[in-house]
């Protein structure tokens, strides 16, 4: 696969060199009490990746849950449709500074996902990994909240190829590289695997009201 190797380059040594982000800059907005530390709002919808953005078909698609479950799953595309009854909104924070406000999203509640393959009790971790063969990783108890979905539809409309079209994380309460698009399988596991930002230098946890950029 044809990867932005420069960009990842670049990135890594961001998250080299700029090490709990102590010396980012201070925006004015984050004078607003709903913007962490070192984010400003924008108002339009920036879109970041490794460099492809696979063009998946709805027939084609399937969603993999497994691991350390009781049930596991592949969904198709209508097994997942009849599931995405949750609405949420919330703010998306991106760790290069840009935050948006109030996104709706639709799609299946990961409490729900979780009811319906019945993780182990040792299962502590998540692994989630896309079709552009990105990963990310979170402690299950981040991903067992409220707010968090397989989202398919953005202020009430589906969501574009280039935001991960036809289903992505979204996972408010952490910075937005942990909410995989193009999402195709998730693995419970008793053990933390570190994902495609994680490897290089990125903070494993990524909380934003920490300013936790990087590890
Ligand atoms: N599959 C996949 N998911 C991904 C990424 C990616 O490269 N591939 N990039 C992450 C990063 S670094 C960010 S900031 C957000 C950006 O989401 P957006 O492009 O919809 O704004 O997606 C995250 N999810
Ligand atoms: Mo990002």
């Amino acid at each position: 696969m044809a990867l932005n190797d420069r960009m990842i380059k670049t990135k890594e040594n961001w998250a080299k060199f700029r090490r709990g982000g102590e010396e980012r800059e201070v925006f004015e907005d984050s004078q607003d009490p709903r913007l962490p530390p070192g984010q400003h709002v924008v108002h339009n919808w920036p879109v970041l990746d490794i460099g492809c953005k696979p063009d998946l078909s709805l027939e084609d698609w399937r969603l993999s849950v497994e691991g350390f479950v009781t049930s596991p799953i592949v969904w198709t595309w209508d097994q997942y449709l009849a599931e995405a009854t949750c609405t949420s909104v919330s703010d998306f924070h991106c760790v290069t500074t840009w935050s948006t406000f109030d996104n709706e999203w639709e799609g299946v509640s990961f409490k729900r996902l979780i009811e319906v393959v019945k993780p182990l009790s040792l299962a502590t971790f998540v692994l989630f990994t896309a079709h552009d063969d990105y990963t990310t990783n979170l402690p299950l108890e981040a991903c067992d909240d409220d707010d968090v979905l397989l989202a398919y539809k953005w202020n009430g409309k589906p969501l574009t190829k280039e935001h991960g079209a036809p289903v992505r994380m979204i996972i408010p309460k952490r910075y937005g590289w942990k909410g995989a698009k193009w999402v195709k399988a998730i693995t419970f596991s008793d053990k933390d695997q570190k994902g495609f930002w994680e490897i290089r230098g990125y903070s494993n946890s990524a909380l934003p009201w920490k300013n936790d950029r990087y590890a």
